[in-house]
């Protein structure tokens, strides 16, 4: 090999090693900025009526009640950024109804994914003291009608499907904690900020209700300025 080959191979190898420190170099945007994680838990009182379901056999379709929770996150250089959902740990409902067969709970992200939390859970194996079936559980949650009862908390975490036979009252409320009928880690990776709905429809006529509250408890991470 000439000489003039072996400088020329040489320029290049360091020209290569400047380029992967380049690389490897974070950029002065990247610098300044870090990922921050927050955490939401936080009760909302509603007092919204369920409208109730249709007379037997008609077929034009009742509407839903939806209650709304507003997630704020905080702004990156000024701008809006909705944040990112590492974990979503419990969603708390307390309603008031006189029969929990009637009703479809879903919540709706900001992102629009829908997840199916309860529907039409009634356990038609209950029977009242005079051993009368008597499926038509008495709402979700205890106490006061507002954040200060105590709600029906799903999360995937919990042992007990809200599906399984017997949770699902007796003329009485549906109490405790339940894994909803479909994962909550499906909004994970979703968008925390904007608004977070609970919408509840009732299928059958005859007994009515009341959203009361909603709860939701996760965490999300999202973009921050670094300090100097
Ligand atoms: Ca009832
Ligand atoms: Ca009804």
């Amino acid at each position: 090999m000439t000489k003039m080959r072996w400088k020329r191979l040489a320029v290049l190898a360091c020209v290569g090693f400047a380029s992967l420190a380049v690389l490897a170099m974070p950029t002065a945007a990247a610098a300044k900025t870090k990922k921050k994680t927050a955490t939401l838990n936080r009760c909302v009182n509603a007092a919204v009526t369920i409208p109730d379901g249709p007379p037997e056999g008609s077929t034009v379709p009742n509407p839903a009640a939806s209650f709304a929770v507003p997630v704020g996150v905080p702004k990156f250089k000024g701008r809006p950024q909705n944040g990112t959902i590492t974990a979503l740990d419990s969603v708390g409902v307390r309603i008031s109804h006189t029969d929990d067969g009637d009703l479809a709970l879903f919540l709706v992200s900001p992102g629009g994914r829908a997840v199916a939390l309860s529907t039409y859970r009634d356990d038609s194996t209950n029977t009242d003291a005079g051993g009368k079936p008597s499926p038509s559980g008495d709402g979700y949650g205890t106490g006061p009608l507002n954040c200060s009862g105590t709600p029906v908390q799903f999360g995937d975490s919990f042992a007990t499907s809200i599906t399984t036979p017997g949770n699902t009252g007796l003329d009485a409320p549906i109490a405790g904690s339940f894994t909803p009928e479909q994962p909550l880690s499906s909004f994970v990776g979703g968008p925390a900020r904007g608004f977070w709905t609970l919408i509840v429809q009732d299928v059958q006529g005859g007994d009515v209700g009341q959203i009361n509250a909603l709860s939701l408890n996760f965490t999300y991470r999202y973009k921050a300025k670094k300090r100097r």
